[in-house]
C-alpha cells in the first residue's frame, strides 16, 4: 500500500516526510524538520521547513482532544476547518493563512507557515499592541458575516451552506462551557480559584435572574442560524505583527450569532486589559480600553456601509430594518462578551491573563472585576449601543 492511504496520527518525525510526499516544492528538499507547535485544546499542529528556508504548518485532527482525554471528537472536523479558512480568504482576503493543500484521508491540511507572527494573547502579556488589529479584526467580522446571511445571499443557497457547516459536536462544546456549566457546574469540572470560590457560588451560581437570561442566550445560540461564524474568536486564535492580522483555528465555524465573534473579540480585550492592570500598566491599559470602544464603533460603521452595498432582500432594505439588525447584533454580543468574561474565570477552559496572575488578592480582584461586568453586561445586555457605552459601563466597576 502506498503511504499515506490509511489515517494515522502522525508524529513530529512523520510530518517532514509527509509534506516532502504531498507538496511539490519541497521535493528536493534534503534536510526537513518538524515540530510540534500546537497549544490548543484540541489538534495537532506542525512546523516543518527544509534547508532552503520553505516552511508550512500542518494541521491534523486527532480522535481525542489535547485538553482532556475523556473528549473524544470526529476526526471530519478538520475538513470543515479547512474549508471555512478558504472561504474566509475570499470574503477577507489577507487576513487568513492560505491553505494550500487538504488530505481527506489523514484529516490534516497544509497552510501558510506564519511564525513572522506571534499568538495574539501572548503578545498581549508582554503588553504589545498592535496599531492595526482593530481596523483588521473589524474588516474581518465584518465580511465573512454579512456575505452569508438571509439579506445578502440567496435564502436557498445560504440553507445549502449552513447545510455544510453544520457542526453539532463543536457547538456542544460551546453549549456546554459558555452556556451551561458556568452558572451551575452539573459536569462537576469547573475550576474555581480556591479562594474566590465561596464568591462565586454566591454571585453566579445563585443568581436565579442571571441563570435564566443564560438560558435564553443558549436558546438564540441554539436557534440563531444568522451567518456563518468563526465560533472562536479570542486572541489565541489570532495571529499578529505590527504589519498584519491573521485570523487562524476557525473549528468551532457554524451559522449562528454575528454577536458571538463580536462578544468574544471584547470580552479578550478586557482579559487583557485586567492583565494589564495587574502589571500597572497604564498605558497598555488605555490602549486596550479604546480597542473594545474602538471595536464596537467601527464594526457598526462598517457593517452599516457594507449592508447598503450588498443587501438584496428587498424586505430588508425598509426604512428602519437595518438598525433594528445592527441592535440585535449588539445585544447578543454583549450577552456573549458577559457569557465569555465569567465562562473563562469558572468554567474548565481558563486563559493565561488570569490564571498566570501570581499575587492571591490582585487575582481575587481580577477575577470578581471579569465576573461583576460579565454579569452586568448579560443583565443590561440591551442598553449597549456604542463602544462608548460598553467602556463606561467597565469603568464603573474599576
Ligand atoms: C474542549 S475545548 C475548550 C475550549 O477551547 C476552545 O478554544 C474553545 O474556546 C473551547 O470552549
Ligand atoms: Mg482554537
Amino acid at each position: 500500500m502506498n503511504a499515506y492511504e490509511e489515517y494515522f496520527l502522525m508524529k513530529e518525525e512523520d510530518v517532514a516526510a509527509y509534506v516532502k510526499n504531498k507538496m511539490k516544492d519541497f521535493k528536493d528538499s534534503v534536510d526537513m524538520k518538524s515540530e510540534e507547535i500546537g497549544d490548543g485544546n484540541l489538534n495537532y499542529v506542525f512546523k516543518v521547513t527544509d534547508e532552503h528556508g520553505q516552511s508550512v504548518i500542518v494541521k491534523q485532527a486527532g480522535h481525542v482532544t489535547r485538553i482532556s482525554e475523556d473528549m473524544t471528537l470526529t476526526i471530519d472536523r478538520i475538513k470543515r476547518e479547512a474549508n471555512v479558512l478558504i472561504l474566509h480568504d475570499k470574503y477577507a482576503p489577507q487576513l487568513v493563512p492560505k491553505v494550500y493543500l487538504y488530505d481527506d484521508i489523514m484529516k490534516c491540511f497544509i497552510m501558510e507557515d506564519l511564525s513572522d507572527h506571534t499568538i495574539l494573547r501572548k503578545a498581549f502579556l508582554s503588553g504589545e499592541t498592535f496599531p492595526q488589529l482593530i481596523n483588521d479584526i473589524t474588516t474581518y467580522i465584518v465580511n465573512t458575516t454579512i456575505s452569508t446571511i438571509d439579506s445578502v445571499m440567496d435564502p436557498k443557497d445560504k440553507k445549502e451552506l449552513q447545510k455544510e457547516y453544520t457542526n453539532p459536536e463543536l457547538c456542544e462544546i460551546s453549549e456546554k462551557l459558555v452556556y451551561t456549566e458556568p452558572f451551575n457546574d452539573c459536569n462537576d469540572r469547573n475550576i474555581l480559584y480556591p479562594p474566590n470560590a465561596d464568591w462565586i457560588k454566591e454571585q453566579i451560581y445563585d443568581d436565579p435572574e442571571l441563570r435564566l437570561v443564560a438560558g435564553k442566550l443558549k436558546n438564540d445560540f441554539l436557534t440563531k442560524s444568522q451567518a456563518l461564524i468563526h465560533g472562536d474568536l479570542h486572541t489565541g486564535s489570532i495571529f499578529v505583527s505590527k504589519t498584519s492580522t491573521k485570523v487562524i483555528d476557525p473549528e468551532f465555524t457554524f451559522y449562528g450569532p454575528i454577536g458571538y465573534d463580536l462578544g468574544n473579540m471584547i470580552a479578550h480585550l478586557l482579559f487583557a486589559y485586567v492583565n494589564g492592570k495587574v502589571k500597572e500598566d497604564e498605558s497598555f491599559c488605555m490602549w486596550t480600553l479604546k480597542s473594545i470602544n474602538d471595536v464596537v464603533d467601527l464594526f457598526v460603521e462598517k457593517f452599516s456601509r457594507k449592508w447598503d452595498a450588498v443587501v438584496t432582500d428587498v424586505m430588508a432594505q425598509e426604512l428602519g430594518f437595518k438598525s433594528w439588525y445592527i441592535s440585535t447584533v449588539l445585544e447578543d454580543t454583549l450577552g456573549v462578551a458577559g457569557l465569555e468574561l465569567i465562562r473563562r474565570v469558572v468554567g474548565m477552559a481558563q486563559v493565561e491573563d488570569i490564571v498566570s496572575i501570581e499575587d492571591e488578592q490582585k487575582r481575587i480582584e481580577a477575577e470578581r472585576f471579569c465576573l461583576r461586568v460579565g454579569r452586568e453586561f448579560i443583565k443590561q445586555r440591551h442598553q449597549f449601543k456604542t463602544g462608548n457605552d460598553v467602556v463606561k459601563t467597565i469603568q464603573s466597576f474599576l
